[in-house]
């Protein structure tokens, strides 16, 4: 069987039983890993005066490990700057936010570049290379550089943007020239898919071949469209469990009798938090006899700090949320709260079953699994709403939930008017529906598609289709 290599900017090994505080992606990689005997390659998060390729080896949880540290200047320009201050925002269609440094590009390429170089070593005739996400679009053109021939593919997490959008990002061309590099590229929808194939057929002259694929001369890509889900069987199970039972009847006593409508996500502007609290915030205003019967619970734990953009916007909805309150607030009932601060997983699924209302509205999302976990936590005899944004890739497969757009104050006010509203019979078929994906096409689904299409088994090639 070949060894499987998960290359990702950072390395999260989580345990077989993890329903804790990890990250549904931890836990998928960790178990390709483990079925795969492999290996997982990335940044170890720490500094180094001088890069010198010292690879660090560890044995956790059944995976191997294999970390690099990175030197200040490499953090910098490769991983604040151009993965999070210029492929973030323009990918996630904000070229108002995206910044254009020649410095940036440069690290980037120089950070990919020292992946490959002590990654290269390490590899086998036979080992599948599998690379994770925006910050490393050109590892696998690296890899070539230095003879590799092993079979590599890619995941991108977040969604591609539009060709027009792309051809602002100098050296767009060459970035996506050197994708031709994989073998198989793996995105969340057919709406990422497309764009990054509209970009190669129009701007680099790329033909269509065999299943969906594309070819540049004798290079050729295939093309995924794998939708990640959450580990549902286990989430299933968390909230049934005491923690979360005792999550679930702490927001319930809070409430008191009002409905709640829960926000869980990473502080970042593609999560339309601004847009969401003034949707909030209009809903307030235009059905006064309805206000003091709901309350907004929205965690946004903050992320990226060292970033100005990030900065920003903690600001601006700290702002937000003191007018919100201040114009509404009674002394019985304050109609928003706040919260800077991540919760273990079995707490939000308490929290997630007591709500009423997932409001879940970024601007533009890859996938976005809090939708999904919002899903797997609800009662089936009772089950909350889900208002889902329009521009998340999970829209694709959850069109069974309140679809809104987010940048319109009046659909999202409306909607939380028609959720709150809706009749049992109603809650229930659209959840069932929606669980039955979320149940369907979890995590496990998820990692089998991509590693059969990369280990390119003939298992691949009967079930890739559209999903
Ligand atoms: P993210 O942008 O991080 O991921 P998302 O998919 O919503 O977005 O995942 C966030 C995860 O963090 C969820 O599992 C959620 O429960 C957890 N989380 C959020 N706030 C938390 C808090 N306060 N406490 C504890 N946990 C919290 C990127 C892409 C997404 C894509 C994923 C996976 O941007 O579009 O779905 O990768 O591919």
């Amino acid at each position: 069987m070949s060894r499987m290599i998960v290359v990702s900017n950072r390395v999260q090994v989580s345990g077989s039983d993890a329903g804790g505080a990890q990250g549904g992606l931890a836990v998928a990689l960790s178990a390709a890993l483990r079925e795969h005997q492999g290996l997982w390659f990335g940044w170890s998060g720490e500094r180094t005066d001088t890069f010198s390729g010292h690879i660090d080896f560890r044995r956790e949880q059944g995976v191997t490990t294999a970390t690099i540290d990175l030197e200040d200047q490499d953090i910098e320009e490769y991983y604040d700057g151009y993965a999070n201050r210029t492929l973030w925002p323009l990918f996630h269609y904000r070229i108002d936010l995206a910044e254009y440094e020649r410095d940036f590009a440069g690290g980037y390429a120089r950070v990919n570049a020292r992946f490959a170089d002590t990654l290269r070593p390490l590899l086998e005739t036979d080992d599948v290379v599998w690379v994770q996400d925006y910050h490393l679009l050109l590892v696998g053109a690296e890899l070539r550089r230095r003879g590799c021939r092993n079979r590599i593919g890619f995941f991108l997490h977040i969604p591609w943007p539009p060709k027009r959008l792309l051809s602002t990002l100098p050296g767009a061309d060459a970035l996506v020239r050197a994708m031709f590099a994989y073998d198989v590229i793996g995105f969340h929808t057919r709406e990422w898919l497309e764009s990054f194939r509209e970009y190669a057929v129009l701007e680099l002259g790329a033909v269509p071949v065999g299943n969906g694929g594309l070819a540049i001369g004798d290079t050729t890509v295939e093309l995924l469209v794998a939708p990640i889900g959450i580990e549902t069987a286990d989430f299933k199970a968390a909230v049934e469990g005491s923690i979360a039972r005792a999550a679930f009847r702490q927001m319930q006593e809070s409430a008191n009798g009002r409905a709640m409508i829960i926000g869980v996500d990473r502080l970042d502007y593609s999560k339309g938090l601004e847009e969401r609290f003034a949707g909030y915030e209009r809903f307030l205003r235009d059905c006064p006899d309805q206000r003091k019967s709901v309350f907004l619970l929205q965690i946004a734990p903050p992320s990226r700090a060292t970033v100005e953009s990030y900065r920003r916007i903690r600001a601006t909805l700290d702002g937000l949320s003191g007018r919100i309150n201040g114009a509404y607030a009674d002394v019985d009932w304050v109609p928003l709260r706040y919260v800077n601060r991540g919760y273990p997983r079995e707490v939000l699924a308490g929290f997630y079953r007591a709500a009423r209302i997932g409001l879940v509205t970024p601007l533009r999302d890859g996938m976005n699994l809090v939708a999904k976990e919002y899903v797997a936590a609800q009662d089936p005899d009772d089950p909350g709403v889900l208002i889902l944004s329009r521009f998340a890739g999970a829209a694709a497969q959850l069109s069974d939930a309140v679809l809104v757009n987010p940048y319109s104050a009046e659909e999202l006010s409306d909607a939380i008017g028609r959720a709150l509203s809706m009749r049992r019979a109603e809650r229930i078929r659209r959840w069932r529906a929606l669980m039955a994906v979320v149940e369907r096409e979890d995590v496990i689904w998820w990692r089998r598609r991509c590693t059969e299409a990369l280990l390119g088994t003939q298992a691949a090639a009967e079930e890739i289709r559209e999903p």
